[in-house]
């Protein structure tokens, strides 16, 4: 299987696709407590359809570094709306989460994707509910919970540790009934993981191909951007809303090692980059003299 073989239930964007993200989180590091309000995370979604995003992902709680865990009450309570209305105004909707009863009422509602940033080793059910469900399937490289994960971020070679421990993660979804079909691979970049691990495993992308799944990345504004955009005179980081046309950049990059996707907050320079990418790759081996506009 390639990159572009369309996953169960979606449908095949034939570039680099682009998932839109929406967190209805008080806390999470670029928009928190933007898109509390149902109402207002639903038109933001459908806003990032306009802007070219192919799915969006609607997640109701925080994994940035340190942050603590909201009970499955509250987060059913910030997702389920958001989904609903979402899949009525005819989005292709993920549904972010580590909890499998979270995952199952948003399949239940019409979510196509599960984007699990656990890859199923937070919740033991999270695999049974994404094999009987058949939704699409994130596995993220995860090593532990956010308020423990900066912790966690030691490795010899950081692609071949990162890769092979996805692979042992598929293998474990797959022996609780995961089909193969349906899996997603992500590095999970941010998490633990440093800035250098990071650029490394952004570098490394054509290591995951050849895992055979389709890859994820999700660098959309996230801190070693700001670090590498930092103030040159002051030292500080660029804040996480000025992170978006190195987002885009990034996005080009993985979209030309072959990502299945990426996820970004801001979805037009993105949807414009994946496309400027496709329509090189689509150029390459083309005779570049048009007949009758020959030289001399
Ligand atoms: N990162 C975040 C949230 N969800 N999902 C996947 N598959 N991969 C990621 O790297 C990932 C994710 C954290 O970023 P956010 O707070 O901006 O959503």
């Amino acid at each position: 299987m390639t990159t572009t073989d369309p996953l169960p239930g979606l449908p095949r964007w034939g570039r680099c696709a682009v998932m839109g993200v929406v967190n209805v989180t008080p806390d999470s590091f670029s928009d928190g407590g933007l898109w509390l309000d149902p109402g207002r995370a639903v038109a933001h979604g459908l806003e990032l359809v306009a802007d070219g995003a192919d799915m969006v992902d609607v997640g109701g709680e925080s994994t940035r570094p340190g942050a603590e865990r909201v009970t499955c009450e509250e987060e059913l309570r910030r997702v389920l709306p958001v989904v609903r209305g979402l899949v009525e105004g005819g989005a292709v909707v993920s549904v972010d989460t580590m909890r499998a009863e979270v995952a199952e009422a948003a399949v239940d509602l019409g979510a196509r994707i599960i984007n699990d940033v656990s890859g199923g080793r937070a919740d033991p059910a999270m695999a049974k509910v994404a094999a009987r469900t058949g939704a699409a399937f994130v596995v993220m490289h995860w090593r532990g919970q956010s308020d423990r994960m900066a912790g966690l971020a030691e490795y010899g070679d950081v692609v071949a540790d990162v890769v092979r421990e996805v692979e042992q993660q598929v293998d474990v979804v797959v022996s609780a009934g995961v089909d193969l079909s349906q899996i997603v691979v992500d590095p999970g970049l941010g998490f633990a993981k440093t800035g250098a691990h990071n650029w490394s495993l952004l570098a490394g992308i054509d290591a995951w191909t050849r895992l055979g799944r389709p890859v994820l990345i999700a660098a959309s504004r996230k801190r070693f951007l700001g670090s590498l955009l930092a103030d040159p005179v002051t030292g500080t980081p660029r804040p996480p809303l000025d992170r978006d046309p190195a987002t885009a950049a990034v996005s080009v990059l993985a979209a030309s090692q072959g990502a299945w996707a990426v996820r970004v907050h801001e979805v037009s320079s993105t949807a414009d980059a994946v496309r400027v990418e496709a329509a090189v790759r689509g150029a390459v081996g083309r005779p570049t003299v048009t007949e009758g506009h020959r030289p001399g």
